[in-house]
């Protein structure tokens, strides 16, 4: 009896096993092991269209692959491959990632396995607006509350951004570099240069991106531009083979337009320094010891003048400068007892500071915000500890589970409140503290069905305290300040997972059910009495919640050189406190790709379907976005083509909304009236463009 799937058994195989089962699905010395460019190898497509689900719990993207449609340069948009993953889209980029409907902090987002959160209280700044796809080698989408490992909450699923691990067997380089060009006056690069040495190495990446105004399928001009830098630098230390120690300094930059507001982001400024240990093989018992800490500095400007036509009066220019200073640490250990069990015990913390500064009386122009002292208006801290458990049963079947408890605390700083330029006097929550112990946890049953089918099915349970965006961006239905009242979020979710790889057939299944008690709504337009009237405000509240659908995908090599793919995912959910749909519930999708492969070119087109939505609750959703009404299906068709040397060089083209459709998607951002363009019930989809993308590596 081991941990190891029968079918996986074998000496060559059992590192990576190994390193499955404990959550990464590379192998630790895979780096500068150069393939015989001979060797016979199953190319994945150069084109990504229809991702599959690698196993029943996980599913992985190669972020630096070509996407159709072309996804812009942050991490939400490379996620909306993903079947059942959608974005609020604001603009051209820095739209929000949902998963089955859930969004912002019921998606866990880790970047090297840091939580980073964004500045900005309207929420212009999601985790994955400072993730710069280039820079990392693989994103994995861990559905459900079904692993303790990866932070608090997440009660829809984990993301993470990772970069392969660096080593070289000898003094060696290795390069990979891309540049990209499409309609709209797109352009994207980035480098990726490495040297070293068995003992050390050093690292840079570099990634550079911009893009004008959008049209959208009427031909209208969204105000969608934006332009993004970043730079990585990692200096390692690799003693041996089994140690790894990491010291990484990031830096970017970026600054965007919205559609979907009266303001553009006109600076998202990051700082980050990481160092992290990685240790393996220490004993039979002690697998491997990981332990991480970081400071991570957010910086944000929003203003009303510097990307948009400003105000005709001058005193109206306003800006505003949240800021967030997160820092943080893990640790983690992970015991093999015996060959049945695999225990990962761990803690990590982190604590977050919020200030902001905004433009005086007389607005940006009469006192700039740069004149004026950060205030810091919230604190958060959080310690978590956890444990997770794998017991094999035997050679097909498996156990595993997880429980976790996080002590979590915020403090309310503000003394006073405003909406907008109205001020609404002395905060009732000035000075409060809130603390909330929570806990998590999951049982998982995992079953091998023969040689070529997994499946599982699990049941898990999270509570999540509520975040800025809920306890400090917001109000409550009673008060001014919803600090005191928002209690946090208890889901309890049941998982079904199935892959299938056999021949020329794939296929994954994917099904959950979800029943959440004291779900954060957030709803807007909600009318206050003020003086003699009323004014109009946004407000979170706890209601109870039930949530199911399921997420589905098939892939058939049909013929040689020809493979069509197709997914599937919908969503269902039901406010129960309200009696009505629960808001930002996506409609039903479909994508199906047809593809043709020789090794060197290939070809192919991917069609994507979406149903039209009539389950809806106007003003209701969540920190990021509210239904506005129902929408209509849609069907967008897309080609591309490509080339390919070796794994060395690759080459891709592609027309994206050939038929120049005019849609948007049902979880949206309403447009906004801005001088110059035409308002839209919601910011639209980009019509027909073009791209072209070369890549090359070198090992
Ligand atoms: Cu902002």
């Amino acid at each position: 009896m081991s941990l190891i799937p029968s079918r996986h058994r074998g000496p060559a195989l059992a590192p990576w096993l190994l390193s499955c089962c404990l959550g990464s699905l590379h192998s630790p010395s895979a780096q500068a092991e150069t393939p015989s460019p001979d060797s016979a190898v199953i190319l994945p497509p150069v084109v990504v269209t229809a991702p599959l689900m690698q196993t029943p719990l996980r599913t992985q993207i190669d972020p630096r692959a070509a996407q159709q449609p072309q996804p812009a340069n942050d991490g939400a948009s490379v996620l909306k491959a993903l079947p059942g993953m959608g974005v609020i889209r604001k603009g051209g980029i820095d739209g929000d990632p949902v998963f089955r409907g859930m969004a912002a902090s019921r998606l866990n987002i880790l970047v090297d396995g840091e939580q980073i959160l964004g500045g900005c209280g309207m929420r212009m700044d999601p985790p994955t607006a400072y993730v710069f796809p280039d820079a990392f080698n693989r994103v994995t989408l861990i559905k459900g509350p079904q692993t303790v490992r990866h932070g608090p909450g997440g009660s829809a699923g984990t993301v993470l951004f990772e970069r392969e691990p660096v080593r070289f067997t000898s003094p060696g380089t290795a390069f990979d570099a891309a540049v990209g060009a499409g309609s709209f006056g797109r352009w994207d690069a980035f480098t990726d240069a490495r040297a070293g040495t068995s003992q050390a190495h050093v690292q840079v990446q570099a990634t550079q991106a911009e893009s004008g105004d959008q049209r959208d399928g009427h031909g209208q001009t969204v105000h969608s531009s934006y332009r993004r830098h970043s730079l990585d630098t990692t200096l390692g230390w690799t003693p041996d083979e089994h140690t790894r120690v990491s010291l990484r300094a990031s830096e970017s930059r970026a600054s965007a337009a919205y559609a979907d507001r009266s303001m553009d982001g006109s600076r998202f400024d990051r700082s980050h320094l990481g160092l992290s240990l990685d240790r393996r093989a220490l004993s039979p018992l002690v697998q491997r010891v990981e332990a991480q800490a970081y400071v991570n500095a957010v910086d944000h400007v929003m203003d009303n003048f510097s990307l948009r036509t400003p105000p005709a009066n001058p005193a109206q220019r306003m800006a505003s400068n949240p800021d967030r200073q997160t820092s943080g640490g893990r640790l983690a250990v992970t015991l093999r007892p015996d060959d049945r069990h695999l225990l990962v015990l761990g803690l990590d913390q982190q604590s977050h500071v919020h200030t902001v500064r905004n433009s005086g009386m007389g607005g940006e122009l009469a006192s700039p915000y740069e004149a004026r002292p950060r205030l810091e208006d919230a604190r958060f801290d959080n310690l978590g500890a956890y444990g997770e458990l794998t017991r094999a049963l035997d050679d097909a079947r498996r156990l595993v589970a997880g429980l976790r408890h996080d002590a979590w605390s915020a403090q309310d700083k503000r003394l006073s409140l405003s909406s907008g330029m109205a001020s609404l006097g002395a905060n009732p929550t000035a000075g409060q503290r809130r603390s909330q112990g929570l806990w998590s946890g999951f049982l998982r049953h995992e079953r091998d069905w023969g040689e070529h089918t997994e499946a599982h099915i699990g049941l898990g349970h999270t509570e999540r305290a509520p975040d800025y965006w809920e306890l400090i961006s917001k109000e409550s239905a009673n008060s001014t300040s919803a600090f005191a009242s928002t209690r946090p979020e208890k889901t309890t979710q049941l998982d079904l997972g199935m892959v299938h790889r056999g021949g020329d057939w794939e296929a994954f299944a994917s099904a959950y059910l979800s029943q959440v008690q004291d779900f954060i709504l957030v709803q807007s337009q909600v009318s206050k009495p003020a003086g003699m009237g009323s004014r109009s405000t946004t407000i979170a509240r706890n209601v109870d919640a039930r949530t199911w659908g399921a997420e589905a995908g098939l892939q058939h090599a049909f013929a040689p050189q020809w493979t069509w793919r197709s997914s599937l995912a919908w969503a269902h959910g039901r406010n129960l406190g309200d009696g009505r749909p629960l808001g930002q519930i996506p409609p039903l999708e479909a994508r199906l790709a047809l593809g043709w492969d020789d090794g060197r070119w290939s070809t192919g087109g991917l069609l994507r379907l979406v149903g039209s939505q009539h389950r809806y609750a106007i003003n209701q959703g969540n920190i990021v976005g509210q239904d506005l009404g129902a929408t209509g299906g849609f069907a967008v068709a897309s080609l591309h083509a490509s080339w390919r040397w070796r794994q060395t060089v690759t080459a891709s083209v592609g027309v994206d909304n050939l038929f120049d459709k005019a849609y948007a998607e049902f979880i949206n951002r309403a447009g906004t009236a801005l001088a110059g363009y035409d308002t839209t019930t919601r910011v639209n989809e980009p019509g027909r463009n073009w791209w072209l993308k070369l890549r090359i590596a070198l090992d």
